[in-house]
């Protein structure tokens, strides 16, 4: 360890950005031309020695700084379109505005929404996007867990060209399995998906019991927004900031929205179908004292529906849950977490609310307190998992290792950073180190996916399947690197269940596209290779996407 230590410091040579002082005393001006500003900081966070004044060492973005912002259309909130087979829908990516948290800001929307619709289709269907691109950057749409064709994916320079200013790309999108979905560009996700480029794509099954009945559905998209006095705080332009840790927001929003609320009667059972489009933040969803049954993720119902006290739902991941708000007055949905102070080296529970929920007085007449009551089993759930139990047991078919690198960080980070891994959490909950954070970009932070046996790194990984193999991969998250972090591990194009996490069989199996591997930990995938076609295999934080944690992978048509 000490070792390990002294080689990263006297390797890691200082190279920084200095604001020059006169331009520190004119930043006020420069703000609205995107300028970089200080990122906010709590206020128990000591500033590192040699930092003050520092700023990455990429150029500051903004979108529409250049431009008089009453000029751009103000934002509508989100609407729902259902597609049937045969429709089109027109889906135009361009500049809004919005005003979040009470600051006036430029964001970017599908059809000038936030979120974007939210698609409604029937499963087995096709859903015909026709997308416009109007703002000034390359873009694409990837129907996240969709197991659609390979085509129409939307990774640039694998299954499309980007589309870029002013040009259309036409999407098919067939949705063989029936859950709550969502599109969002796979063009710098760390810029364009925080601007607000995201959207539920809902496929509904033909059985009407597919689910137990509730009164009601709410979507809740959760994300978080970086933001200081002036407005949101510039991206990086040549390369992501925040690429240590990614970029968490200080600011909640649910559905676009900082003060979502619900009103519901005393008795009411609601089907909340949740998607986490944070950039990097994992959240732990609590629903007051309210009774919460877990339904669905991703890609599937559970084997068994079961009581949870929460929901952990890292970015890309869906879950479904069904609350009974019993008891009236008022209530929150909340996010509830451990912080950690990295510099105290404590943990401390934090509070943020996502929700208010009032409920009312007056009793929901049409009661479903037994059907809520009931724990459903969904047999075939059951009975198509069972069909993989052969794999189970198999030894991994490949095994996987994170780790991250970095070069050129200012050298007082780098001793900080070294120093914190001593009581590193396995669950980054909060940025308690915003400062050291922003600093680092995708220009001197390489993460990696690195295969275990024959040390090949990211792009350099070469796997290649014949469509129906059932393939283990084994995921090891080393806490023994300079930061470990965790990190939301996303297939495209299939369909996986998480066998086990640290050698624990995981009781409750369902079919998934993202899974969180927390530090220290590792967990066991059975992938189904069903789908032919070229297809990523990357860490869902948007940042380490964009510092390398990615690699390709084969599944040819058999
Ligand atoms: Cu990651």
């Amino acid at each position: 360890m000490i070792f390990r230590k002294k080689i990263l410091l006297y390797t890691l040579i200082s190279s920084v950005a200095v604001i020059p002082v006169s331009a520190q005393h004119t930043m006020h001006q420069m703000v609205s031309d995107g300028a970089w500003r200080m990122v906010p900081m709590d206020m128990n966070m000591p500033m590192l020695p040699g930092l003050e004044g520092v700023v990455p060492v990429v150029s500051p973005f903004l979108p529409g700084s250049d431009i008089d912002v009453s000029s751009i259309p103000a934002a509508i909130s989100s609407e729902i379109v259902r597609l049937a087979e045969g429709d089109t829908l027109e889906l135009t990516v361009s500049m809004v505005r919005r005003n979040v948290a009470n600051r006036e800001v430029v964001m970017f929307g599908y059809n000038g929404q936030y979120p974007g619709p939210l698609i409604e289709v029937m499963k087995g269907s096709t859903a015909t996007i026709r997308v416009k691109n109007e703002i000034q950057m390359p873009t694409t749409i990837h129907w996240h867990g969709v197991r659609l064709e390979n085509q129409f994916d939307g990774v640039p320079g694998i299954t499309q060209k980007s589309i870029a200013t002013g040009e259309h790309f036409l999407y098919e999108v067939k949705v063989p399995d029936a859950g709550m979905y969502w599109y969002h560009p796979h063009v710098r996700e760390d810029v364009q998906q925080d601007l607000g480029l995201y959207g539920n794509l809902l496929v509904r099954s033909p059985d009407s019991a597919y689910y137990g009945p509730v009164h009601r559905e709410e979507m809740l998209i959760v994300d978080d927004l970086l933001m200081d006095d002036e407005g949101i705080l510039p991206w990086g332009s040549e390369a992501p900031t925040h690429a240590l840790m990614g970029r968490f927001g200080n600011v909640m929003l649910v559905n676009g929205q900082t003060e979502h609320a619900l009103t519901v009667s005393s008795g009411e059972v609601i089907r909340f179908f949740i998607t986490n489009v944070a950039n990097s933040r994992t959240f732990n969803i609590t629903f007051g004292a309210n009774r919460t049954k877990l339904v669905a993720s991703d890609v599937s119902r559970y084997q068994r529906e079961q009581w949870i006290s929460s929901v952990v739902i890292a970015p890309g991941e869906r879950y479904v849950v069904d609350v009974q708000f019993e008891s009236s007055g008022q209530t929150i949905i909340a996010n509830t977490i451990q912080a950690v102070n990295h510099f105290r080296g404590e943990f401390y529970p934090h509070v943020d609310t996502l929700s208010q929920i009032s409920v009312s007085d007056g009793r929901e007449k049409n009661d479903l307190d037994g059907e809520f009551e009931l724990l459903r089993e969904n047999i075939e759930v059951i009975s198509e998992i069972e069909q993989f139990e052969t794999y189970f047991n198999q030894v991994p078919d490949y095994e996987l290792e994170t780790t991250v690198r970095v070069r050129n960080l200012p050298i007082s980070i780098v001793i900080s950073m070294e120093s914190d891994t001593l009581y590193v959490p396995p669950m980054e909950w909060n940025d308690a180190m915003p400062m050291m954070n922003w600093l680092s970009t995708g220009e001197q932070v390489t993460w990696i996916l690195r295969e275990k046996y024959s040390g090949l790194e990211n792009g350099d990984i070469q796997w290649e399947f014949d469509q129906g193999d059932v393939v283990k991969i084994r995921i090891f998250n080393s806490p023994d690197s300079f930061h470990p972090m965790n990190h939301p591990i996303h297939l495209h194009g299939q369909r996986f269940l998480v066998l086990n996490r640290d050698g624990n069989l995981n009781q409750n199996l369902v079919w998934k596209d993202t899974a969180i591997l927390p530090v220290g930990s590792t967990m066991d995938l059975l992938v189904e290779m069903s789908n032919p076609g070229e297809w990523m295999f990357h860490c869902h934080i948007s940042e380490h996407l964009q510092a390398g944690m990615s690699f390709n992978f084969t599944v040819r048509e058999f």
